[in-house]
Parts: C-alpha cells; structure tokens; sequence
C-alpha cells in the first residue's frame, strides 16, 4: 500500500537483474508482498547497461540460465554457445514478462539512503523518485559489477571528444568508423570490445596497464553434445552445477601435474584451449593449477607461448603477457581474436608499465614519452566491485544508526555473505563473503534467493520478524574465509577481487575461495540446525543460535 509519501511493503528490494527478479518472483509466489527499485529504465541489471561492441557471457549460457522452472527452460532456446548482450537482455526481459514482474518494479528510481527503525522493526528506503519505501526486510540485488570505478587520470574534463565508459555504453550505439579510438584498460570489457572497436576505427590506440590471460572463445551455435545432455537429463546437470566448485558442471581434473610428461600435459592444454572454455581451462586441466604456485606456472607458460605464437612483432608480444599474476587469480578472459588484432596496421599497444598516462589533454592521450590524438576515449576501466553497488546506498543505517560505511571501515565484513552484524532483516545477494564472482552468477544468485525467501517464509510461519547475524558467527566467518583463502592462489594478485584496482580501498580478498557446492552445504547446515548464528526476535519471543 501507498500511504502518503511511503511504499508499504514486505520486503523492499535494490535491483531488477538476474537477481532481483528471480527474488520478485519467488517473493510473490511466498505470498510476501515486494518491490524492486533499479535506477535503470528496464529489467537487466549489468546487462541493461554493458551494452559495448562484443559485450558476451563468459559461461556457457546454458549453464548461465534461471533453472527454477523447467518449463522456462523449454520455453527459451539460446542461438549461440556463449551469448551476446542483446540476447542475455531479451531474455531477462522474457522472464520479466514471462512472470509478469514489471508491475512489482520502479524503474529508473535510485535508492538515496537506507535506515533501520527499531521501535517499527522496519528499513526505510529514501529515494529521489516517487514515494519512499518501508519494509520489514530490505535485499541489496545490486550485483558485483555495476558500479563503474571513475577513471582516475587527470584531464579528463579537458578533453574535446567524445568519451565513453564501456560500461555506460550508449543504448543507440556509437559510430567509431574512420575515427582515432583509445582504449583504455585491459580487463575483460576492453578484451571483448577491443577488436570490434579495431575493424570500425581508422585508428586504435590501447593503453594497458597490466596484461591479462585470454583464451579463445571459439563461439558458435550451443555445442550439440550439451544439447543433448540438457534434453536427456536436465536436472542432474543442473544439480551437478549447484553442487560443483563454480557452479558449472563439468567435473574437475584430480590428476596432478606431476603425474604426467610434458608431451601429456600438452596435449591436455592444446584439446582445452581448442574447446574455447574457460571454465574448463581453470579446472579441468590438473588439480594442482589452482592451488599450486608451480601447477599454475606450467600452465601459464602454455598460454604466454600461444600469445607469442599469435602476435607478431616480439615486443608486442610480450607487452601483452601477463608475469605478475598467476593463471586465474585475476578474472581470465575469453575473447574472440583479441590477441591477433594487436597484428592489424591500425592498432597500436601502449604499455603504461613503461611510459605512464600523463594526462589527458583537449586534443589526446598524453604520456611519458609520446603524445597520441584521439577522437574519441573509450574508458574500459572496470568497476568498485562487490562492495561499491552496495555502498552507493549511503547512508546505510542499522541499529543503533550504526553506519556500514563504520562497520566495512576496514573491509566488508558478513556472515555468509548474505548478512551483516548490527543490520537486522538485510541481506545482500552475491556479497562479498560468498561465491559470487568466483562462480557462475546464475546458480550463486538461485542459491540465495532460494536461502533468503525460504528464510522469511520459516520466520512468518515462526513468529519472527527480525533476523541478524551474531557478532561471533560474523567474525567466525570472516575467520574461514581468511582460511579458505589461503588454499587458493586469488590472494597472489592484485585485482578486483581483493579491491586493488580502487585507490583508497581496503585490500582483503572479498569473494569466498572454499567453492559453490561447499557452500551451499554449509547454508543448508546452517538451516537444519535451527539457523546456526543468526539471532530472530519476534512477538513470540528471541532465539539465538
Ligand atoms: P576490469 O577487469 O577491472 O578491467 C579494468 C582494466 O582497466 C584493467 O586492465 C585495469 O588495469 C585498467 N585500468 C583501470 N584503471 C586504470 C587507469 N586509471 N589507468 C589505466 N588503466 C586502468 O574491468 P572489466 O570491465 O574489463 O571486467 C570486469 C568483469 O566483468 C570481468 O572480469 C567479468 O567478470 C565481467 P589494472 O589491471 O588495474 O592494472
């Protein structure tokens, strides 16, 4: 109900992408009424915005799909193996339709600030449109990637053409054709765009910083062996998914490296770079390439010779590959000729290691030693991930009108990654402290929202209305993920993952290392013994676990 200049609802949800509408939907279907607030004018989330030439899916998109329902499942055909934008957001907006979650959505509405009221038991919402929001239970759907990084170099505001975030990429396009493009950064946007953006320009100048592994992804129709084992058996793969270490399910090496010859070991990576998998390529090839500095190495060093085979001129070649980082620990990228484009006339690779942006000017790019004339700039320099979606909400209050700002002063601390200590009936889908951007988004994001909805069904049907983490349980994670994170190789980089590529921000490694379907066993242990960790509170007394 609306009374006045407040929304009244059960649960009061930020985001209308993969996450925030399967909660919509599954929210509905409890019987608790919700809605979705999303700044963007239409369902999508990160894919309503990342709309650059070459934006793809990285996971096969059959895996990266809804499975709540089998009859979505037969009702929507992907066209190709690894899906492109357009495609990804027409079927979101399929599902919206399909479900009809648009009438529970505000859309271009941004959430201002957020605060607990303890004497209502209730979060208000402030936003800068249309009434604001009470609810009993407040979800951050916000997505790990959404809120872009500025770009941190001086004279942007001087520049005279156009500029362009890959990540804000205009929805009608833009025409490159016979212009002088930068792009700057090397992460997996740029990867993906790059050598679009090289066949439309006249000229193309790309500013890396830190080189990243790519593999190819070899793209073309769904392959027909997946196809047929989707129609044979579509649940035991898709149990197999939730159950696997990235939400995938193709089952991971156990041979180690050292148990074969160099010709064996080469043979296994030839046959999975020829399968254009990325996952495959982080799992499959030995058991010890995760977890072994050395296991890792050999494996690096296949990939470093391929770039060497593929670019021609040896000083681009090496530019162009990675030493400082070990094989995975920073997000690998599947690209589509990306490595090969560097052997166009009209490309040209500038290694900031050696000669640093200056600045940029009216007329171009500026650094050390040269001066470059651009057109136009195209900013490929990623995003404040994980915590910076959550945070844009600002303030957050929870009890006591203790601020997250205080409680993440020195990182993002949570139970699970789903729960925050002193922030009763807040959840956060895919936060930092669980799987999220180490896994397959779709099966962390069903996972969650399955927890959460069948939570607040469990407390209705107890009594309870406000659920919290305890301090200690809160702490005790944070304690397993630190040793979790000790297993893999994520913490020998510097990346987004530890919040590096953000000056100013606390470094500690904010995704949970020990794997998707160790987690979920460890949620669900959580459930069957009467909700381990968590305080609920309700009329009909307190309980704490
Ligand atoms: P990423 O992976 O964070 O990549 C950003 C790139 O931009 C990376 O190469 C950065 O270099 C570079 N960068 C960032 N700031 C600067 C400045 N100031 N100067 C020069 N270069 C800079 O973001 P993406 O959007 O590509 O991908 C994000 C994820 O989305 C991707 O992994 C998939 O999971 C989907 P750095 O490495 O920090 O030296």
């Amino acid at each position: 109900s609306t009374q006045g200049e407040v929304q009244t609802v059960d649960v009061g949800v930020v985001g209308a992408g993969f996450a925030g509408l399967y909660l919509l939907h599954r929210l509905r279907k409890a019987g608790l009424s919700a809605v979705a607030l999303d700044t963007a004018n239409d369902v999508g989330g990160t894919w309503y915005w990342n709309r650059y030439p070459g934006a793809r899916c990285d996971i096969q998109t059959v895996d990266y799909s809804y499975t709540f329902d089998p009859e979505l499942e037969t009702a929507w055909q992907w066209s190709e193996k690894y899906a492109t934008q357009p495609e990804i957001l027409r079927y979101l907006g399929f599902v919206a339709d399909r479900y009809d979650l648009r009438r529970d959505i505000r859309f271009g509405t941004r959430v201002l600030g957020a605060a607990w009221d303890q004497s209502k038991e209730r979060w208000l919402l402030t936003t800068d449109k249309g009434p604001a929001v009470s609810c009993r239970h407040y979800v951050m759907a916000t997505g790990c990637l959404s809120q872009p990084k500025p770009p941190e170099i001086d004279g942007v505001q001087d520049f005279k053409g156009e500029i362009y975030f890959t990540s804000r990429w205009p929805h009608d396009g833009v025409d490159l054709s016979g212009k002088r493009v930068a792009v700057i950064g090397t992460g997996s946007s740029a990867i993906q765009s790059i050598p679009i953006i090289a066949e439309q320009a006249s000229q193309l100048t790309v500013f890396q910083r830190t080189p990243n592994f790519a593999l190819p992804a070899h793209n073309g129709p769904l392959p027909a062996d997946r196809a047929a084992q989707l129609a044979q058996d579509r649940n035991a793969l898709r149990e197999q998914a939730r159950w696997s270490l990235t939400g995938v399910p193709i089952p991971p090496a156990t041979e180690f490296s050292w148990q074969m010859t160099e010709a064996e070991r080469r043979e296994r990576f030839e046959k999975l770079w020829a399968s254009g998998d990325l996952v495959g390529m982080l799992t499959q090839l030995w058991a010890d390439q995760g977890v072994d500095a050395d296991g890792n190495a050999l494996l690096a060093d296949l990939i470093r010779e391929k770039i060497h085979e593929i670019v021609k001129d040896p000083e681009t070649a090496e530019a162009l590959t990675p030493h400082d980082h070990p094989f995975g620990a920073k997000r690998p990228c599947l690209d589509t000729n990306y490595y090969q484009t560097f052997n166009r006339p009209n490309v040209t690779l500038v290694n900031l290691r050696q000669e640093p942006i200056a600045s940029i000017t009216a007329n171009g790019i500026k650094t050390e030693k040269r001066s470059f004339d651009i057109d136009v700039i195209v900013f490929a320099t990623g995003f404040d991930a994980m915590t910076g979606a959550i945070r844009a909400v600002h303030p957050i209050k929870g009890r006591g009108g203790k601020s997250l700002d205080d409680s993440w002063a020195n990182g993002p601390e949570t139970y699970l990654g789903l729960t925050v200590a002193g922030f009763p009936n807040l959840f956060l889908i895919t936060g930092p402290g669980s799987p999220s951007v180490l896994s397959n988004m779709a099966v962390s994001i069903e996972q969650h929202v399955d927890f959460v909805v069948d939570r607040l069904s469990a407390m209705r049907e107890g009594g309870f209305t406000t659920i919290e983490p305890t301090d200690t349980a809160q702490a005790g994670w944070m304690r397993h993920m630190a040793d979790c994170s000790t297993v893999t190789l994520h913490r020998l980089a510097n990346t987004w993952y530890t919040g590096a590529n953000v000056p100013g921000k606390p470094q500690t490694l904010m995704p949970y290392t020990g794997g998707v379907g160790p987690y979920r066993g460890i949620c669900n242990e959580i459930v069957s013994r009467g909700m381990l960790g968590f305080k609920l509170t309700g009329p009909n007394g307190a309980t704490q676990c």
